[in-house]
């Protein structure tokens, strides 16, 4: 890409507002007009198991990961492992907009972006930017619109009937999401990678890894940041490989289904436009109480063997310090409720 070409990008992020007209706002707080209904009783909640550090570091944080993560590995069971990166630099270190600029001060890194908070989607465009130039959208969107967004749907003072996620209220255009980038070497030291997703990084040799981990062959295969104003959306998808997403800084909420063996495609992967491991489905039309909301009607007629088929719906939200561990094949959906900054692995 020409240097012109770069120029150009950057200057179309750092115009972003402008195209979008929106006017910068000295308003920094939360935002509150929310949009849809939500409700917490269709879905089955992912397990979740409770980690404290004992404060040695991570050596104790590998084994007892390992050791609890094992049942789950080998039923291909999703889990949240609460606070099992709570002590990762980056817990703390991310959520300063000023750490971030002076790791990349002297550097010209490019990342991907989203124009339009969900890569997949028609709407958005993936381009190449400089993270400055990223950097500097973020703060602009908080200006704007606040770095918490409200998930109501789990507090047990607002009524059923009320039950929304304002993330949804922030326009699509927008949301630029920093999704799928490896994570830039200047964050390396920052994050904690399980030890048994790394037994074998030569990926030559045997195929047979460490015969010692339960935990399949030890290698690993990415390190991917994603990072994002609220309301950025991963769609529903499925990943070839077994997955730990490790939340750092704000909350996601994710939407699991399990693989199914049935050939009957309730997912409808592929359709209108979408990769093969994407669906063209949201699954939040689920959330409300509103059996004849419009975007259930209309799944009910594009996509009817959603409703009928679709294994039970799995939910959770993560808060800084956790991990998912997401088995290979299993759908996600994924929506960052506040400025969010998450990394994963892929591991087989
Ligand atoms: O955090 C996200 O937006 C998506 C993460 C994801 O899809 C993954 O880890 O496989």
């Amino acid at each position: 890409m020409s240097s012109r070409d770069l120029l150009h990008r950057f200057v179309k992020l750092k115009r972003y507002y402008d195209y979008c007209n929106v006017e910068r706002s000295a308003n920094v707080g939360f935002h509150r007009s929310d949009t849809r209904m939500c409700s917490a009783s269709t879905n089955m909640s992912v397990d979740e198991h409770f980690m404290t550090p004992d404060g040695t570091g991570f050596s104790d944080v590998h084994n007892n990961l390992a050791t609890f993560l094992q049942p789950y590995y080998r039923d291909q069971r999703p889990v949240v492992i609460r606070g099992a990166v709570q002590m990762a630099p980056a817990t703390k270190r991310w959520t300063s907009w000023e750490y971030w600029q002076q790791a990349f001060a002297e550097s010209n890194t490019m990342v991907a972006v989203e124009m339009g908070g969900s890569y997949g989607s028609e709407q958005s465009e993936r381009v190449e930017i400089p993270i400055l130039g990223y950097l500097q959208y973020l703060e602009m969107f908080e200006e704007r619109h606040g770095r918490i967004g409200k998930a109501s749907w789990n507090d047990s003072n607002v009524p059923s009937d009320q039950k929304t996620l304002s993330s949804w209220s922030i326009p699509s255009s927008e949301l630029v999401y920093m999704a799928q980038n490896d994570l830039p070497q200047q964050l390396h030291n920052d994050i904690f990678i399980p030890n048994f997703c790394q037994i074998d990084n030569s990926f030559e040799g045997d195929g047979l890894g460490d015969s010692s981990s339960s935990l399949g062959l030890g290698r690993l295969y990415s390190i991917m940041l994603w990072m994002g104003p609220r309301g950025c959306v991963s769609p529903l998808h499925f990943d070839p490989l077994d997955n730990c997403l490790m939340q750092h800084v704000g909350r996601k909420r994710v939407l699991l289904y399990e693989p199914t063996s049935s050939t009957s495609g309730w997912h409808y992967a592929g359709c209108d436009g979408q990769q093969t491991n994407t669906s063209p489905i949201n699954p939040e039309v689920m959330d409300g109480n509103d059996t004849n909301s419009d975007q259930l009607q209309q799944v009910k007629t594009q996509y009817p063997l959603f409703l009928e088929e679709a294994p039970p719906r799995k939910e959770c939200i993560l808060n800084p310090g956790d991990l998912l561990y997401i088995p290979a094949k299993w759908w996600h959906h994924v929506r960052s409720i506040d400025t969010s900054a998450s990394v994963n692995v892929w591991w087989r």
